[in-house]
């Protein structure tokens, strides 16, 4: 079997890879470990970047998120029950985030695969890529007992923080830069109203909750907990206890409670790998870089990265030109940085960390308080949440790439 363009994985990252690589004439074959139907069901992401829904509507798979997906054009912070709002069309260049669920993003996107009768092939046991040095590489995998191989111009390692694909690089190659946090996120469903009709990120001193959706019935709340909990700890009224409480007093009155679902505990991880290129392999979205969850990047960096790196395999099959396949990584890590740094402040700005003494505590007030007075403070918490502008990195990359980037 051969193909331009090899992609392991068929998350966010290798979907909207395959896409892009298809509006630009660029054929793939994507392979996957898991189900369909695990890939569809995985409860994750809930908040798109403009920059996310727009290359969904370049896609031509912009009509659900579009009917569906939930403006939010602000957001709520709060500390010991006291929330404040951040106005994102005013201070972000009228920018505004939409809730809409990574099932539902997957779901679209693979509906989208089937009419145009792209190459997605699930249940892929065994995934390896092979000669990634060369100008031959090849991809070997099994299915029901018979070892495939598929030959391509590049391999694109879209698998994932435990996936194989950055495995193959030969740790003197790469550098990694990695922090576990000492807490996890308790995420649950349930099918009632959201408590308020934009995100509340809350910070008590029991630890941080996050009140979230899906749509006007479907609610997504976190609990941060402990590393060591497991989800049999939390029962339901356990859940929604905890939760009224770290919500406080008047956000608590609007909970309605009802039975949970898709309950799950998730460590959170920040991690970055540099740099995203070993010879013919590139790698994007999670399997180069993790952010913790709080500043809602993750997703939205998978999406990034695949379409600064869907410009680079255009400019090298329309031009013969390395130059932008040789600066992707640059480009890439720049706005990935950004993110961490983002995510890893809010994080610790709305965590309880196990060490934290009254100055500690003191100071996260004092910067919340900070937050909720200073205009200047939440235009640059707006712009970090509904995502810097891909044109940033952009810029740097050749005027081919340049122009097609910014029109997103
Ligand atoms: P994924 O989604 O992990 O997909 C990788 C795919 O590769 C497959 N795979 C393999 N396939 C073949 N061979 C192998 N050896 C393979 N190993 C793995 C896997 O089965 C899988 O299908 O990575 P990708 O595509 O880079 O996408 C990243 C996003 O999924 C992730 O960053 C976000 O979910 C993070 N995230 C959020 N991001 C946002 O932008 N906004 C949010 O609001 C947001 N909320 C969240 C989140 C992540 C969370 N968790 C669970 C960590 C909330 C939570 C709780
Ligand atoms: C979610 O709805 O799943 C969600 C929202 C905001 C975050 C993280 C997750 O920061």
């Amino acid at each position: 079997m051969r193909t331009q363009v090899g992609i392991i994985g068929a998350g966010p990252a290798g979907m909207f890879l395959a896409h892009l690589l298809r509006a630009s004439g660029i054929e793939s074959v994507v392979l996957e470990s898991r189900s369909r139907d695990h890939v569809e069901r995985r409860v994750r992401a809930g908040v798109l970047e403009q920059t996310t829904v727009n290359a969904m509507h370049q896609l031509g798979i912009g009509g659900r998120v579009g009917r569906e997906g939930l403006i939010h054009s602000g957001t709520n912070l709060a500390v010991d029950g006291r929330a404040f709002h951040v106005n994102f069309c005013e201070l972000a260049r009228g920018s505004a985030v939409t809730v809409y669920g990574q099932s539902e993003v997957m779901s679209d996107l693979n509906h989208a695969a089937d009419q145009h009768g792209m190459q997605v092939l699930y249940d892929a046991q065994d995934v390896l890529p092979h000669a990634l040095q060369t100008e031959h590489p090849f991809i070997t995998w099994t299915s029901a007992d018979a070892v495939h191989r598929l030959a391509c111009d590049f391999v694109l390692g879209c698998d994932g923080f435990h996936g194989v694909a950055r495995t193959c690089i030969p740790p003197g190659a790469v550098t990694t830069c990695e922090r576990a946090y000492p807490f996890a996120w308790l995420g649950i469903l349930a099918d009632v109203p959201p408590c308020n009709h934009e995100l509340i990120y809350a910070n008590h001193e029991r630890g941080f909750a996050l009140a979230s959706m899906r749509s006007p019935t479907r609610s997504r709340y976190y609990l941060q907990c402990s590393l060591d909990d497991r989800v049999e700890d939390w029962s339901d009224e356990r859940f929604w206890d905890e939760l009224c409480l770290r919500l406080g007093d008047s956000v608590a009155a609007k909970v309605t409670r009802g039975d949970t679902f898709e309950k799950s505990i998730a460590p959170l991880r920040s991690f970055v790998c540099a740099p995203l290129r070993w010879g013919r392999l590139f790698l994007a979205g999670d399997a180069a870089h993790i952010v913790p969850p709080t500043g809602a990047k993750g997703l939205n960096l998978a999406v990034a990265d695949a379409i600064l790196l869907s410009e680079a395999l255009a400019g090298w099959y329309s031009q013969g030109s390395m130059a932008a396949l040789e600066g992707y990584s640059q480009h890439a890590l720049d706005r990935v940085w950004k993110a961490q740094r983002f995510s890893s402040w809010l994080t610790r700005l709305t965590h309880r960390f196990p060490q934290m003494d009254g100055f500690d505590r003191a100071l996260q007030i004092a910067e919340l308080e900070y937050l909720r007075d200073s205009p200047a403070a939440q235009a640059a918490f707006a712009e970090n949440y509904v995502g810097l502008p891909l044109g940033v990195a952009a810029l740097k990359a050749d005027t081919s790439s340049r122009r097609a980037l910014i029109s997103l």
